[in-house]
């Protein structure tokens, strides 16, 4: 860890201290002062060599909140409007808010429901592309206000921002840029208003972790009953920097999500996949909200100047809303397993959505998927394998060493030696042991560096390569076919600096995945 030191290490100097102060009272010259004064010496010589202990960061490094955005790992969408009640996708604008009318809506249920699939934070579309908010707004009639939920007396936003901080989960908020209700859309009115619902947000419902800008913008719409095609410049209408710093101002530690970021990067598809090649180096200024190269934002860009973390959005079922005919379309347990590893597993998140239905409530076979993937996740990863492993390295950074990589805390980190090009870092397992999963992750506070490496298992007297990849980042898992050995080397090929790793691990996929 930087400017920390290990409990050995310290133990370290105590006892030369100790063994010098021996030294000097066999010879009858120095007692208790000079120990101390030693002590010091040393003690201050620690930290000096401790704080220059750790490999220099790279250039581009996370914000904290980036690192704790990222540990999270899955996260909860909620798609819920109108449209559950006309079986739209694309609401047009023009619905009565007399047909928002949930039976049993409940809030708890939906946190219940995120925390049985695992997911720490939710992200709930205050306003959709057709204008309905689900907060009374006071700058439209066109909401909760004017519906039967709880007559006209409910408020969404709060409902679920509370019931999340109850739980302990983060709380996000979407709101569509695109709105095909609002009268003056398309021109500059607009964004007043738009920014005006921002300001409401952000400033009355307590910590928003992050704020979701979507791409989808412009196109035929109600328009206060204009009934037209309406169309923007995404260069220049939304004035996004303008936007941003007003986020910023009112949540200083909210992160911005849109396909430019600025903090989270739209991974380029609605699948959930991220690339296999997954930076989350970035350069902002190659991108429009809404028109961007999807492979760019799929791959991120290793000479890209800022941290922009992909995020992984998919819905479980085929349409991002609740519809009854998708009932027997809500993704397997299996294929929301397979999601994680191209997601999570690929340096990115994976922002999952579950669209409650007309009752109100995300439905029984949506949580009973979630709490299936969530079971044959905790079965995988549940023993590391590789823990306590005997880790050597062809070479190590100063104070890091290779047992940093099996000590199952991912804040230490092993480090090759600047001029070891091509490191290998070889476990001993103790015995043998079938697995056919392996994790890698990186200390991304000190940035991303690994670009290429492959994986070896000594089989029948000899190495054999059992995997190959490009990135690591946050987190790197591979499958594999059940491997059996007692050694498992990782030959790190290409880097764009001094390769770090701060955790290993080899596990044995649960029987259900
Ligand atoms: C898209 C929207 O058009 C979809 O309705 C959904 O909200 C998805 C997350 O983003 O751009």
């Amino acid at each position: 860890m930087p400017g920390t030191c290990r409990h050995w290490q310290l133990a370290r100097h105590f006892e030369s201290a100790r063994q010098l102060q021996g030294k000097f009272n066999t010879i009858g010259v120095i007692t208790k002062m000079p120990f101390l004064y030693i002590l010091c010496v040393l003690l201050f010589a620690t930290t000096i060599s401790c704080e220059a202990a750790d490999i220099p960061p790279n250039p581009v490094v996370p914000s904290p909140q980036q690192i704790e955005y990222q540990k999270m790992e899955i996260i909860g969408f909620i798609h819920y409007t109108v449209n559950a009640f006309t079986d739209k996708e694309w609401g047009y604008g023009s619905e009565s808010p007399e047909i928002f009318a949930p039976s049993e809506l409940d809030v708890e249920q939906w946190v219940r429901a995120a925390q049985a699939g695992g997911m720490k934070q939710l992200i709930l579309t205050a306003k959709h592309h057709d204008g309905f908010c689900l907060w009374p707004s006071d700058f439209t009639d066109h909401s909760i206000a004017n519906s039967p939920y709880k007559n006209g007396e409910g408020d969404i936003v709060r409902e679920l921002s509370e019931a999340c901080a109850r739980a302990g989960l983060k709380f996000g908020v979407y709101l569509s840029p695109w709105d095909r209700h609002h009268a003056d859309y398309a021109r500059p009115p607009y964004i007043t208003y738009y920014r005006n619902q921002l300001r409401e947000l952000l400033t009355n419902y307590g910590v928003i972790a992050e704020m979701w800008f979507d791409g989808a913008n412009g196109g035929d719409g109600w328009y206060g009953g204009a009934n037209e095609r309406r169309t923007i410049d995404r260069k220049t209408y939304y004035d996004w920097p303008v936007t941003w710093a007003l986020v910023k101002e009112l949540q200083p530690n909210v992160l911005i999500f849109s396909d430019a970021g600025p903090d989270i990067r739209w991974i380029g598809n609605e699948r959930g996949i991220a690339g296999e090649t997954c930076w989350s180096m970035f350069d902002r200024s190659k991108v429009a909200v809404g028109d961007a190269d999807q492979r760019y934002l799929n791959t991120g860009d290793p000479h890209g100047p800022h941290w922009v973390v992909g995020e992984c959005d998919v819905s479980i079922r085929p349409g991002w809303f609740y519809h009854a005919a998708e009932d027997d379309q809500v993704k397997t347990p299996q294929q929301l397993v397979d999601l994680y590893y191209q997601s999570v597993g690929r340096n990115a998140t994976l922002l999952l959505n579950l669209p409650p239905d007309r009752r109100g409530l995300i439905h029984e076979r949506d949580v009973e998927s979630l709490r299936a993937f969530k079971a044959i996740l905790d079965e995988t990863f549940k023993i590391n394998l590789a823990a306590g492993a005997t880790a050597q390295s062809t070479s190590q950074w100063s104070f890091t060493s290779p047992a940093y990589v099996v000590d199952e805390d991912a804040d230490s980190h092993w480090a090759a030696e600047p001029d070891d090009a091509k490191p290998i870092l070889t476990l001993d397992l103790g015995g043998e042991k079938t697995f056919d999963r392996l994790m890698i992750q990186e200390p991304i506070r000190l940035g991303q560096r690994i670009a290429q490496f492959t994986v070896e298992a000594y089989i029948d007297g000899g190495w054999q390569e059992i995997a190959a990849a490009t990135t690591i980042g946050y987190k790197r898992l591979l499958r594999t076919q059940p491997i059996t050995t007692a050694h498992v080397r990782i030959k790190i090929l290409d880097a764009n600096n001094t390769p770090a790793i701060s955790n290993i691990g080899l596990f044995k996929a649960s029987p259900l995945e």
